[in-house]
């Protein structure tokens, strides 16, 4: 069975909904692989919660404790390599993980690294998408799955689900029905991935 390592910063909900879908017992939704461990960059995510409640290792690598002047992302990504490395995953999946990753990073998990990011690629990458495509005026929204490359929010596009914008929208509800989505396409592209080789 293939593992897979889950990166999280916050909720965990997508993070959830890939768990689940490893746990489903109809062969039609099911995921085949062992979510061998999640791991965040926050101690109190509370993501971290639910995986121990579905008896998932979990563990912390706090970027607070990495980060100096010289070098501010290199040593936290040497220590995340090697806590996931111990789980051999054949996937590691970014799951709301607010870290940028460094080149090093991005090349050790060449091909095997992939994020949701919640817009529709190539508009708004990086933060507060929701704001931003209120803002543009934007009628569609979304999320998309791609895999990771050192350009941020640059890679393969492999999935993306689209949301209208409504009237009265605020960032809060719109970031509700993009991410409502976001958890039936994320656990969709990771089974497919995992059948692909
Ligand atoms: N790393 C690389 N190399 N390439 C990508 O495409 C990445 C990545 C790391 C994370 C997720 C991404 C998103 O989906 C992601 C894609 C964090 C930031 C950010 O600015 C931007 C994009 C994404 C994740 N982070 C700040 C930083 O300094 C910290 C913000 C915070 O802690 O709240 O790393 O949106
Ligand atoms: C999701 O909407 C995800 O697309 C987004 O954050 C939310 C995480 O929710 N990711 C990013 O913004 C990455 N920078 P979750 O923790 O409940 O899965």
């Amino acid at each position: 069975m293939k593992n897979i390592v889950i990166l999280i910063s916050g909720s965990g909900s997508n993070m959830a909904a890939i768990v689940q879908a490893a746990q489903a017992d109809h062969w039609d939704k099911r995921l085949d692989a062992r979510i061998s461990a999640v791991i965040s960059n926050r101690p109190n995510a509370l993501g971290l919660a639910f995986a121990k409640s579905q008896g998932i290792a979990t563990a912390v690598v706090e970027h607070t404790a990495f980060a100096t002047e010289r070098q501010p992302r290199e040593a936290f990504d040497a220590a995340l390599m090697t806590t996931i490395d111990t789980y051999q995953p054949y996937l590691v999946v970014l799951a709301g993980f607010m870290r940028i990753l460094t080149p090093g990073f991005v090349a050790h998990y060449a091909g095997r690294l992939v994020n949701i990011h919640p817009s529709l690629l190539p508009a708004f990458t990086g933060l507060h998408t929701h704001e931003r495509a209120l803002q543009a005026g934007c009628q569609f929204a979304g999320a998309t799955v791609h895999r990771v490359t050192t350009e941020l929010d640059h890679g393969e596009i492999l999935a993306q689900a689209v949301v209208p914008v409504l009237a009265g929208d605020t960032a809060e509800t719109l970031a509700e029905r993009v991410l409502a989505q976001e958890h039936v396409m994320y656990p969709r592209v990771v089974a497919q991935l995992l059948t692909r080789g």
